[in-house]
């Protein structure tokens, strides 16, 4: 046999690097593992999405005539590792080479760059240009810059992909219509519920397989709903064009009770898994736009998300990986609270965002922003544990984006790579984006008292503790001010307040 092509769970791309040049005799090898599935407590939802879209996948390339060694997890013969497979099929197999995309991870990519000389034939990694900016465009564009800003490069890459655009101009006259998409949901307005697809006879049966080798994950199974073929990501992406693209823009950071997706794409878990393309999302957005089915607030919100944020993000990785992983910028290094796991907590903005974590491995990005991973930021929460949580729960997670997500945007740990300011806000900024204070437990407009909304307290608690710091960068030097400004005895009262309930959190209490 010629080559061995390895083709990796978040890799169900027809048009993938590793699948190009296919020659007789070549065989694709897929392989469903534990290492993988077990490296964090994945939710189970979202090993059954990975495993049951391999499955769909694999079963495709042998209707279009492709050999395929297919490693169920159940095999008696399965190894359980990505490495453990690769060196028991070339041992059988023979091949003359080993071909393979490059992974979403630096740890799987450790594990590949050892295969040449473990497996003794060359491994030729292919560059993953799924993505719309190659490693190299993005070292190009931020060499000899001191600061990254995502702007910018969201600029250049609506030039080079020519989206929205009108000439050499942005299509509108602006880049970014950013503060047209921060309005609250009014009463009264009920986001469409977007399309789902019940599981087929495939996935049922992974879906047992799961129930049965990982009943400890945290986690509802039953739920699942997601598509897990290219087709089924597709209607998925129609169904949000056509009923919640055109609100999209106005409500983009807004949060309700009870409304998991608002209206939001859904297209994260899809998109990751390699069942969607990020150009055909753009230019599906951009040509709704330009029929009139949307306004631009909504259309430019999505595409930038998608060309800006979204590549943005993975080029943060590559370029500070492995020592990014290792970044405590804030010198956090309190442990994670057991709420995170379980949603058993009296906050109802954090029962909420957690308990739909749980219910559908999905929450929409302001929940992750500036619900958990705000808590997680004014709590000093480590930001290992707090990674490890990111990458478990949710269904589109892999460490290319979660990582720069979690421990940059939302912990701000990695000291200002991602973004020039901790996204720290009390429980005043989930009041005005959400209809959750209303009925909580907590009193969102005390600070001090004994039912004051934690966020309160814990937010001064947090400008004080690096007080120093903040004041020296211009986007935070304001809160600082309005500490100083305080009268002392305010500031002890929100200290203590802060100080009892970081030792609830620590003595595992109720909080
Ligand atoms: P929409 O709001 O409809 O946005 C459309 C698409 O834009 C998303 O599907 C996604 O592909 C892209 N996008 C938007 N924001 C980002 C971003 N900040 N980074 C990268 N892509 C973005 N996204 C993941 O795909 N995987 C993760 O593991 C992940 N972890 C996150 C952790 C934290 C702490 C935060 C704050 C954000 C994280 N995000 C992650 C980004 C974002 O929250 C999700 O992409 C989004 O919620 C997915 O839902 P959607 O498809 O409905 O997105
Ligand atoms: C996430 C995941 C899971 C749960 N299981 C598998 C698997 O059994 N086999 C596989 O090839 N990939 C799996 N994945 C996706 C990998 O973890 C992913 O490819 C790497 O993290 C690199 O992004
Ligand atoms: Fe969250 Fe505080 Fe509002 Fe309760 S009062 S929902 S804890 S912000």
């Amino acid at each position: 046999m010629s080559s061995l092509r390895l083709i990796l769970g978040d890799q169900c791309s027809r048009g993938i690097a590793a699948l190009r040049a296919l020659a007789p005799g070549d065989v694709v090898l897929m392989a469903e593992v534990m290492g993988e599935c077990t490296y964090v407590p994945h939710h189970p939802q979202k090993i059954v999405l990975v495993l049951s879209a391999m499955r769909h996948f694999a079963a495709a390339l042998t209707a279009r005539g492709v050999a395929v060694r297919y490693v169920r997890l159940d095999d008696p013969a399965n190894t359980q590792s990505l490495t453990g497979e690769v060196l028991r099929a070339v041992a059988e197999l023979k091949p003359a080479r080993i071909v393979i995309t490059e992974p979403g991870e630096y740890r799987v990519l450790q594990d590949i760059k050892a295969w040449e000389d473990e497996a003794g034939v060359p491994a030729d990694i292919l560059e993953d240009d799924r993505f719309l900016a190659s490693r190299a465009f993005f070292d190009a564009w931020a060499r000899g810059k001191t600061q990254l800003r995502m702007e910018f490069f969201y600029r250049e890459m609506r030039r080079a992909h020519s989206i929205l655009m009108e000439g050499d101009s942005p299509e509108g006259g602006k880049w970014n219509y950013d503060s047209e998409n921060r309005k609250r949901l009014p009463k009264g307005v009920t986001p469409p519920p977007p399309k789902r697809f019940p599981p087929d006879k495939t996935t049922r049966e992974v879906m047992a397989l799961v129930a049965e080798k990982f009943p400890k994950h945290y986690g509802k199974l039953g739920n699942f709903d997601y598509p897990v073929t290219a087709r089924d990501a597709q209607a998925g992406f129609a169904d949000f064009l056509a009923h919640r693209l055109r609100d999209f823009g106005d409500w983009q950071d807004a949060m309700a009770a009870d409304q998991p997706s608002m209206f939001h794409a859904l297209v994260s878990a899809p998109l990751n898994l390699g069942l969607l393309e990020p150009l055909a999302l753009c230019r599906a957005a951009e040509a709704a736009y330009r029929d009139g089915a949307a306004p631009l607030n909504a259309v430019e919100g999505f595409i930038r998300q998608i060309l800006g944020w979204r590549e943005f993000i993975r080029g943060i990785y590559w370029r500070h990986m492995p020592e990014y992983a290792t970044r405590n910028a804030l010198g956090a290094t309190r442990a994670l609270p057991a709420f995170y796991w379980t949603g058993d907590t009296h906050m109802r903005c954090m029962a909420q965002a957690i308990g739909q974590t749980l219910d559908y491995a999905y929450a929409h990005h302001i929940q992750r922003l500036m619900i958990t991973g705000n808590f997680a930021l004014l709590a000093g929460l480590h930001p290992d544990q707090v990674d490890e949580w990111y990458l478990a729960v949710y269904a589109d997670a892999y460490e290319w984006v979660e990582m720069p997500n979690t421990r940059g945007m939302a912990l701000h740990a990695d000291g200002g790579v991602v973004g020039s300011k901790p996204y720290a806000a009390s429980g005043a900024y989930i009041n005005r984006m959400s209809d959750y204070c209303g009925a909580c437990h907590y009193d969102v407009a005390d600070a001090a008292g004994a039912r004051a909304c934690p966020f309160n307290a814990l937010y001064w608690d947090f400008i004080a503790r690096h007080a120093e710091r903040f004041e020296a960068n211009p986007r935070m030097a304001m809160p600082v001010r309005s500490l100083r400004k305080m009268p002392p005895e305010r500031v002890r009262a929100l200290r203590a307040r802060a100080a009892w309930l970081l030792e609830q959190i620590e003595r595992g209490a109720k909080l």
